[in-house]
């Protein structure tokens, strides 16, 4: 899977990317990730990417032609299953979604900022847009980063048997039980004994019991 990310800011994905998993991921060639600084692509000599909002108000709006002409190159290139626009006015992104996505061959995801991006391109350009959560970030930048690691751990290869993707919390609506490990008294904190009792069918069913529990006190809306 190849993942195309338009950003101001190509030095904010350094980070997240360079480590574990995705890291991972990428030199054993299960993804690609390409960054984009979306100020080559401005025709302006001062790299300009925004401009005042026709009709007046706060903050600068990300202009067509930059943005446009990356898209248009990369389409030159190759076909895009999606083009998403990431911003808090988006669709809330979810395990579904992660889901879907980690079945594509190629994505982009575009990185808003300021007030937002001319509105035409999200008419003729975007085939989704996502928000990862009910509040603002300064720019899509991070969300990006979220979005391409929840997909990218998906892919065959990734996670090894142990970490698989199909135990995760909400891959079946409901939260993970709890887990412990050695030692079995930390200070007279204990393991609970069924754990330790070797009788795997009560250990199946206690886990159970506890994820349909904490999924009720904590997440309600899954169930
Ligand atoms: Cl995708 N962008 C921004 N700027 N803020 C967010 C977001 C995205 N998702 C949640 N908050």
């Amino acid at each position: 899977m190849r993942i195309d990310i338009i950003t101001i800011f190509p030095e904010m994905f350094e980070g997240p990317f360079s480590h574990s998993m995705i890291k991972r991921a990428q030199s054993k060639g299960l993804a690609e990730i390409h960054i984009h600084n979306l100020r080559d692509f401005s025709e302006n000599k001062h790299r300009k990417v925004d401009d005042y909002p026709f009709g007046g108000g706060a903050g600068m709006v990300m202009m067509i032609q930059p943005i446009a002409s990356c898209i248009e190159k990369l389409k030159s290139e190759r076909m895009y299953d999606e083009i998403i626009f990431m911003t808090p006015d988006g669709v809330l992104f979810d395990q579904p979604m992660a889901n879907k996505l980690s079945m594509a061959a190629n994505i982009i995801l575009m990185c808003g900022h300021y007030k937002g991006i001319d509105e035409r391109l999200r008419e003729h350009y975007f085939t989704s847009e996502i928000s990862i959560g009910s509040y603002v970030l300064t720019g899509g930048e991070l969300a990006a980063a979220v979005v391409s690691d929840a997909v990218i751990r998906l892919l065959p290869g990734v996670l090894s048997d142990e970490t698989s993707a199909l135990s995760d919390s909400f891959q079946d609506n409901l939260l993970s039980p709890p887990v412990y490990t050695r030692p079995s008294d930390y200070a007279g904190w204990v393991v609970p004994e069924v754990l330790m009792s070797g009788n795997d069918k009560e250990i199946r069913k206690w886990q159970y019991e506890k994820s349909v529990e904490r999924t009720k006190s904590r997440r309600p809306d899954l169930l």
